[in-house]
């Protein structure tokens, strides 16, 4: 049986793309018949044999793909799968944008929701559960990384707004903070990063988290999301820079207190609670005026658009006059 398991290893690397070697690993799992918690044993397996348990394991695999909403239109070709998936920024990997395959490690089930704080009653939802309560479709939305790279994404998931209303919030709920898994060392080793607040958090008040554009990604291209990208589920607010969109959320706590966050709590003169993006206010240590596309040269700059080119969406939210720093 391992021989045959050696074998399928043996694939040319050259000719496999990431795609096709996590096809092929899932196929000899499959084939060899072998339940996934003796297969998810390292010392069974070859180690990475990991990679294809962890989401052969995902039952979500079935519900995609998913319908698309035609209302989110792009400017700019869908990035290609392989850089969506190959660079990332994920700190509990690791503060380097190759964290992708450290990332298979993440047990992306069980994985429970716990509900809690200004809510009618607090409760705890099994990822796959909350799934089977909300519309799931597909939508493509723009990234931009405060680090001025971005992306163009089909994301599959469900309005943040269907959450907050199973949630049911009490009346003086003003924000809702969100909570990223905290896995063992061994799971996340970029938490040996002890300088960093863990575990990484964030927030959005209420009104954002109810706006149209707030999504609850479980999907990319037509599947599962990936552990690097924030399996089993994270957020896409479109409009903020891209570290306002956490990854592998584990709680939403609803509150009346502005959520302290993982970059403001480190470094509050460079990353605020807004993070609205604008071209016109400059990181302190660089420009915010173009960006640069995920596939292409660092070189090729497109300009930076208000609020990532959805203000028609949320420039209601915010007064015109506002000081913040990324706020408009
Ligand atoms: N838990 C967690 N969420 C996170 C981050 C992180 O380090 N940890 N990085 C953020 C940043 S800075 C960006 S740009 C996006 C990157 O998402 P992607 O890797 O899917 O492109 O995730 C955000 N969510
Ligand atoms: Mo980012």
């Amino acid at each position: 049986m391992l021989i045959k398991v050696k074998r399928g290893w043996e694939l040319p690397e050259s000719a496999a793309t990431p795609e096709d070697i996590y096809l092929n690993r899932r196929q000899i799992v499959k084939a060899l018949g072998i339940a996934p918690a003796i297969a998810a044993s390292a010392s069974v397996l070859p180690a990475g044999m990991a990679m294809a348990v962890t989401t052969d394991k995902d039952p979500s695999v079935r519900l995609y793909p998913v319908p698309r909403n035609e209302k989110f239109t792009l400017d700019r070709p869908i990035t290609a799968e392989s850089d969506a998936t190959s660079y990332n920024n994920f700190s509990e990997f690791g503060s380097h944008k190759q964290i992708s395959h450290a990332a298979q490690q993440l047990q992306i089930r069980p994985w429970n929701i716990i509900i809690d704080g200004m809510v009618e009653k607090e409760f705890e939802i099994g990822v796959d559960d909350l799934l089977k309560q909300v519309k799931l479709e597909e939508r493509l939305y723009r990234h931009r990384c405060v680090e001025a790279w971005a992306m163009a994404v089909p994301w599959s998931g469900f309005q943040m707004s269907e959450l907050v209303k199973l949630a049911k919030p009490l009346s003086g709920a003003k924000y809702i903070a969100m909570q990223t898994i905290l896995a063992s060392k061994r799971e996340m080793p970029g938490l040996r990063q002890f300088w960093y607040p863990w575990p990484y958090q964030e927030g959005l008040t209420m009104e954002e988290a109810n706006n149209e554009l707030a999504f609850l990604v479980t999907g990319m291209y037509g599947k599962p999301v990936r552990p690097q990208n924030g399996a089993p589920i994270r957020l896409a607010v479109p409009w903020k820079y891209g570290f306002k969109s956490i990854k592998s959320v584990i709680r939403f706590t609803f509150t009346d207190e502005k959520p302290k966050t993982f970059w403001e709590a480190l470094q509050p003169a460079e990353y605020g609670f807004w993070a609205n993006v604008n071209p016109e206010v400059d990181h302190p240590r660089w420009s915010q005026a173009s960006e640069w596309l995920l596939g292409g040269p660092q070189s090729e700059r497109v300009p930076t658009q208000l609020y990532n080119g959805y203000t028609e969406f949320v420039a209601h939210i915010y007064p015109p006059d506002a000081s913040d720093i990324y706020f408009r």
